[in-house]
């Protein structure tokens, strides 16, 4: 191996903080908006703090080519031309800080067309409310998928066999064609689609509260890259459509999907029962890298979810994880209580490199 990092590679870029929303709809009620720039702030520090890491701010390298391998050029491009029309609007409204919301919502081909040359084309790509667009969101968004990419390239150069991906926005909930759930672009997806090319099959394993519903859609009839996931039941929780242990893959992919949905209300050792599951799966899929999808939603403290999950286990869910010993890139998805990414983060990456080689 040719480490070009003497430690583990924490990538980041100052870009997310552009990115700032202001409020958010939660069944239907104002309220601030989860998804602040404070939480990566925080779990850089404490990654920072453990004497095994360094940081590193890759250049932009990333090229709208390799996103379109997993995104349509439509998303895209409704990306940057949105950020572009918030910004005018700006100028022309003399306001700061204009965020606008996907309201309308095309059913099918034949609205969202409609809808595209019409002036309310903001939900032509959405299926939620939770992704509104800023004059910067485009910047933070490729930002964050940069990193992504930049660490998966890390790794398939034999740089480091791990590398943390500190995403924001964060990815999981946007499909190739479709953002929401404060999801723009799949970070996750964009890495695992880099190993692919190099490596063959692989695995993603999505350990955030909300089902992957984007990372889902987006494999759903890849043989080559399994997806697992651990979330809320999601008849009772966000995103509430998919995340049933019923989707199991697409015809040319089945049992390369594996949802474990756990009850709403779920302490530490029901949930490593099915971490356990999670990892028996992948280890027989034989796979080449592992992409771990790390939310911390999933903690007792999380304001915005049920789960009672310690402090403490964290570290033995990533030494769990650490143990199966594949290249892995960690991708920042979700975690509300905001300095608790910090704190599970560290415990989390702690885990997986005490317990592999
Ligand atoms: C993004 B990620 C419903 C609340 C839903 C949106 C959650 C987005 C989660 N009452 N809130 O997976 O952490
Ligand atoms: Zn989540």
């Amino acid at each position: 191996m040719t480490h070009q990092f003497q430690r583990i590679p924490i990538f980041y870029s100052a870009d997310h903080n552009l990115h700032r929303p202001q409020f958010e709809y939660d069944s239907g009620f104002q309220i601030p908006y989860q998804e602040q720039a404070r939480r990566i702030e925080s779990a850089r520090e404490s990654l920072l703090q453990l004497p095994f890491t360094q940081e590193f701010q890759p250049d932009p390298v990333l090229t709208i080519e390799q996103i379109a391998r997993v995104h349509s050029i439509a998303l895209i491009e409704h990306l940057r031309e949105r950020s572009a029309f918030a910004r005018q609007h700006e100028q022309i409204m003399g306001q700061e800080d204009l965020y606008l919301y996907p309201w309308i919502y095309p059913l099918n081909q034949q609205m969202r067309e409609g809808l595209l040359k019409s002036p309310d084309s903001a939900g032509c790509y959405a299926f939620d409310t939770y992704a509104p667009i800023g004059k910067n969101t485009w910047k933070a968004v490729y930002a964050s998928a940069n990193l992504a990419y930049c660490a998966a390239k890390t790794i398939i150069q034999e740089e480091s066999r791990i590398a943390y991906a500190l995403c924001r926005p964060p990815g999981h909930h946007a499909g190739r064609d479709i953002m929401g759930g404060y999801c723009y672009l799949n970070n996750a997806a964009i890495t695992a689609d880099q190993f692919k090319q190099a490596w063959g099959r692989g695995a993603i394993l999505d350990i955030d509260y909300h089902h992957g519903n984007g990372t889902q859609e987006i494999f759903w009839d890849d043989p080559e890259v399994m997806f697992v996931s651990i979330h809320a039941d999601p008849a009772d929780e966000y995103p509430f459509f998919s995340g049933f242990a019923e989707e199991r893959g697409g015809e040319q992919a089945l049992d390369t999907n594996l949802n474990l949905p756990l009850p709403k209300v779920c302490d530490d050792q029901t949930y490593l029962n099915a971490l356990d599951l999670a990892l028996g799966t992948i280890k027989g899929f034989q796979p080449n890298w592992l992409v771990l999808s790390a939310g911390y939603d999933t903690c007792q403290a999380d304001p915005s979810t049920y789960f009672t999950l310690t402090n403490e286990v964290y570290s033995e869910i990533g030494n769990r994880i650490g143990t199966l010993n594949f290249p892995t890139v960690i991708v920042h998805e979700g975690g509300y209580a905001i300095e608790h990414n910090g704190l599970l983060s560290a415990r989390l990456l702690s885990g997986i490199i005490d317990s592999s080689t």
